[in-house]
């Protein structure tokens, strides 16, 4: 999920307009580094699983992602040990014993080098222990998840199927399908499902009723959350169905990419804009005869995420800026970067679907009746996770857009709506979420796709 730039602060950061340098040689350097997930050979076993969750699958086993550790325990009760197709079989029992893997791990370089083998730092990574395997539960459901909906998503479905078809199998693979009070804090979704097309960068997702289809000519940015225990993994990619895109595709891939490599102990947050804004800019697209260079979305942030809150208090932006802010220690950050044919600016736009409690909210009293019981749903469903209109759908709310309203204008709950650069332009997002471990970073959220 993003973050905006104040309007204010953007007012003081130095862009060239227009400005699109050649510096391809920063952009091939950082292009898409290989990832060194610790894979386990890949089974090639493919077909002795005929008796598990996974027999019904049929064809489509051959780009799945097989659980790399798998842990047969005799007496096990169900004997499903691939993915099924939707998803529907439990992280928990495709990894018995907790241990779900690691993201890409890299070695802090330079005078950080000494974390690798410090004694001491090894035993603060290993004081948090619960939170590095609730982080590894989520990135790996989100992995699972986003690798069917890539394989499955086709032009001609409604926005409304892909969202479900995307939460349905997050909520099946942790276990919590969210409808009783409290379960969706326990583990679930960690925001609502982003489906944002073309010119809308961010922050859509359908609401009832919503019979948006999926275009074969659309670019689509596919943004979810996962969250185990309230440790929220956030993570996005751009779908097309047209390689004329490809381009703007790898321009903003490559700029997460070198965001996610410039960040460590004591970066500086501004510097970090600078590399991805170059990376970005030494790309162009050519689309229907013009070629459009491939700006940066200005006033678009990276952001830190902490317990149950996705926007935590530092930005990362993705333009050079002055911000001497460094990442420390035990932060865990969201890199994402969004590039545009159009201004590499957006503002508000369409109906608003995505909402969350303010975690500051202030103690005000709310005289509108549906507000106060819409707000202690909230606060028991979802606390300050965000949610949409659908999520209060499918536990049984209706009626709840006067109240919803008026907490919003109250302040006690923030509402995101879409995010727009120019019409008829198209933007790309990648993102993933990077933990700096005393030890080394960790791209918890990165897998074979992106
Ligand atoms: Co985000």
């Amino acid at each position: 999920m993003a973050a905006q730039v104040p309007a204010e602060e953007l007012k003081k950061l130095s862009i060239k307009e227009g400005a699109n340098g050649n510096s391809k040689a920063a952009a091939t350097s950082t292009a898409a580094n290989g990832n060194s997930i610790e894979h386990e050979s890949e089974d090639d076993d493919e077909d002795d699983h005929g008796t598990s969750a996974a027999a019904e699958t049929g064809d489509k086993k051959k780009k799945k992602r097989k659980p790399r550790k798998k842990k047969k325990k005799s007496g096990a009760s169900s004997n499903a040990t691939a993915q099924s197709d939707p998803p529907r079989v439990l992280m928990s029992q495709l990894f018995p014993n907790a241990n779900y893997p690691e993201g890409e791990i890299v070695e802090y370089a330079d005078e950080n080098r000494y974390r690798t083998t410090s004694e001491e730092k090894r035993h603060l990574d290993n004081l948090n222990n619960d939170f590095l395997t609730d982080y590894h539960h989520a990135a790996e459901v989100h992995r699972q998840v986003r690798q069917w909906a890539q394989k499955t998503i086709k032009p001609g479905q409604t926005l409304t199927d892909i969202a479900e078809g995307i939460e349905n199998s997050v909520r099946a693979l942790v276990g919590h399908d969210g409808l009783t009070e409290g379960d969706a804090l326990i583990a679930g979704m960690g925001f609502p499902t982003g489906l944002s097309l073309n010119h809308c960068a961010a922050h859509y997702t359908p609401n009832a009723g919503n019979k948006m289809v999926l275009q074969q000519n659309d670019v689509m940015k596919v943004d979810f959350g996962v969250h185990v225990n309230g440790r929220i993994i956030d993570s996005a990619f751009t779908m097309t169905f047209e390689d004329k895109y490809d381009p703007l595709l790898a321009a903003v891939r490559a700029a997460t990419n070198a965001g996610v490599k410039e960040a460590g102990i004591d970066a500086r947050l501004g510097e970090i804009g600078g590399v991805i804004q170059e990376v970005m800019e030494s790309y162009e697209v050519e689309l229907g005869g013009t070629t459009y260079p491939v700006k940066p979305i200005r006033n678009l942030n990276g952001h830190t995420i902490k317990p149950f809150s996705i926007h935590g208090d530092k930005s990362v932006p993705i333009v050079k800026t002055n911000d001497q802010t460094k990442m420390e220690e035990g932060d865990v950050f969201a890199i994402e970067t969004f590039g545009s044919t159009g201004n590499g600016y957006v503002r508000d736009d369409m109906e608003t679907s995505h909402y969350a409690k303010k975690s500051d909210a202030p103690n005000v009293p709310l005289r509108l009746s549906s507000a106060k019981s819409l707000f202690s749903v909230i606060n028991k469903n979802f606390g300050t996770l965000p949610f949409c209109r659908r999520y209060l759908d499918r536990i049984g709310q209706d009626k709840y857009l006067l109240g919803l309203n008026n907490l919003v204008s109250s302040g006690l709950v923030e509402g995101y709506p879409p995010l727009v650069d120019k019409k008829g332009s198209y933007t790309a997002q990648f993102e993933h979420t990077i933990l700096l471990r005393p030890t080394v970073k960790e791209v918890i959220s990165r897998g074979d796709d992106y």
